[in-house]
């Protein structure tokens, strides 16, 4: 198997394991990640890791050897698998955090651009190197990074297909930390952490109204807000919530 998935306290990880190419995402690794992607919304995990074995990269992007020769439709098909694969990872209603030590290149940064949060050591680069190959970027990178980084920042990455450090990427906000090295497994749990003891519905909640602010004009945004936030007050959590802050304890949240 080239994708190992796990779960322990409480949190999920994905695991690309074939460090001997630089963790690529084959088609059959894409096939792979989906059924992984398939458990993890199945099961009660609060979080999920993804992460590359190996100490070199996350993923260096899409197999280039198996790119080639391809006819028009087999690669608009291979395109949207990519797509929806990551789409996948998107729409989990928890969040997730990619783990970038090494390389993220191409469709390695495009996954990592679909999880919730990204972190990276010091020493990791990251960029879409497609233009260096007469491509462009084919699973959502050209749709998911300027939502993160802006238009402007964007177009220079994928324009150039240059390849940035850590700090560049956390300075135009690519990567939420740079992190120590360690392992990616543990680097990855340490920052969900931040998340997992609060109610699953509230982060939902919370992930789907951010999201709204990116393909709604303001007063529409704002009106899902009002529901959104109006349902919270209709779960149990947030009467927990509520009645600990003013018994001064920490609130029990059971995600209803
Ligand atoms: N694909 C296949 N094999 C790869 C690979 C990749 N992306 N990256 C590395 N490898 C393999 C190498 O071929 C080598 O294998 P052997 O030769 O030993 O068999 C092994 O991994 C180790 O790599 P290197 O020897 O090159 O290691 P170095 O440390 O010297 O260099 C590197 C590391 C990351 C700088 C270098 O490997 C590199 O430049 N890799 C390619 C990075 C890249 O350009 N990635 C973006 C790919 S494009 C689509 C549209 C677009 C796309 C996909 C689909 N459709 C419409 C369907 C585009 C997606 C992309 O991701």
């Amino acid at each position: 198997m080239s994708v190992e998935l796990s779960f322990d306290d409480g949190l999920a990880f994905v695991t690309l394991n074939r460090p001997e190419a630089l963790n690529a995402l084959s088609f059959s690794v894409l096939g792979e990640i989906a059924e992984a992607l398939d458990e993890v919304k199945a099961s009660d995990a609060r979080a999920l890791v993804i992460s590359g074995r190996g100490e070199k990269a996350l993923c260096a992007g899409a197999d280039i050897k198996e790119l080639t020769g391809r006819g028009l439709v087999a690669q608009r098909q291979g395109a949207q698998l990519g797509q929806a694969v990551f789409q996948k990872i998107d729409g989990l209603l928890i969040p997730s955090v990619a783990v970038i030590k090494g390389y993220a290149f191409g469709g390695g940064l495009e996954m990592a651009l679909a999880c919730t949060f990204r972190v990276a050591t010091s020493s990791a680069k990251m960029g879409l190197p497609e233009i260096r190959l007469g491509l462009i970027p084919g699973y959502g990178g050209t749709q998911r990074l300027p939502r993160i980084v802006g238009q402007s920042r964007a177009l220079e990455l994928i324009m150039s297909g240059k390849t940035i450090g850590a700090t560049d990427a956390e300075r135009i906000g690519l990567v939420n930390a740079v992190v120590d090295d360690g392992e990616a497994h543990e680097l990855g749990a340490q920052f969900v952490r931040q998340f997992t003891g609060h109610g699953k519905i509230a982060l939902m909640l919370a992930k789907q109204a951010v999201e709204r602010a990116f393909d709604s004009p303001l007063e529409k945004g704002l009106l899902v807000e009002a529901d959104l936030s109006t349902l919270a007050f209709q779960t149990e959590d947030a009467e927990e919530g509520m009645r600990a802050f003013i018994e001064k304890r920490k609130p029990a949240f059971k995600d209803r």
